[in-house]
């Protein structure tokens, strides 16, 4: 059971590097416009987040400018071009440059957290958990990209913490088609070992019921 004020939308690292052409993604040879479908759904859910006063969090994978919190093992397997190299749209995956921006659609809002990550997932060397739990939130709803990566790797961290995961199959995206609903089906196995998966247009329905029965 999710209750609005315990739940937090979680939006992983919609960042131009992974979503726009001259981004690290299309650098090493992925087709973007699969990424990018995920857009407008998931803004569609943020207004809903918004209205309706959940928690939202924004994530972006990205490394200090002199690449100290980039462990020379996930440099080596990152390219070519490999993180830090320079790119069309900036120092690739480096903090404060272009493409490591999150996309404008999806700009965070007043107020809205903004969680700085160096790993996959969105727990390792952050304050998330922190954060969360100050906040009392028990479950996240999940979008972003990619859902083989980081948004699997964030689902996996925060079920172990205890968390209760609804990850929306629309609002994510893979370079990898298969990929992306491999992931969705290994996440609901088992009776949802890792979590749950939904639609937006679940979610929005679910949410205006919540309406209803408050108003
Ligand atoms: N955010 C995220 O998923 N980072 C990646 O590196 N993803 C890839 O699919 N490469």
């Amino acid at each position: 059971m999710f209750s609005p004020a315990s739940t937090a939308f979680v939006v992983i690292d919609m960042q131009g590097d992974f979503l726009l052409p001259g981004g690290f993604g299309e650098l090493l040879g992925n087709d973007t416009t699969r990424l990018h479908r995920a857009v407008a759904p998931t803004q569609r859910v943020l207004e809903a987040a918004r209205q309706h006063n959940l928690l939202v969090v924004h994530t972006r994978e990205g490394h200090l400018p002199d690449l100290s919190d980039c462990p020379p093992s996930k440099r080596r397997r990152s390219g070519p071009p490999r993180i830090g190299d320079p790119g069309p749209m900036g120092r690739v995956l480096v903090r404060g440059e272009p493409g490591w921006e999150i996309v404008p659609e999806l700009a965070p809002g007043p107020g809205e957290l903004v969680v700085d990550k160096p790993g996959k997932g969105a727990f390792w060397q952050t304050p998330l958990d922190g954060l969360l739990l100050a906040r009392g939130i028990a479950s996240l709803v999940v979008a972003g990209v990619t859902t083989d990566v980081c948004v699997q790797t964030t689902v996996r961290e925060a079920n172990d913490r205890g968390y209760e995961c609804l990850v929306l199959k629309d609002c994510t995206a893979s370079y990898f088609t298969e990929f992306h609903q491999a992931t969705l089906d290994m996440i609901v196995a088992q009776g949802g070992i890792v979590g749950w998966v939904a639609s937006s247009q679940d979610l929005l329905e679910a949410l205006a019921r919540v309406r209803v029965a408050v108003a």
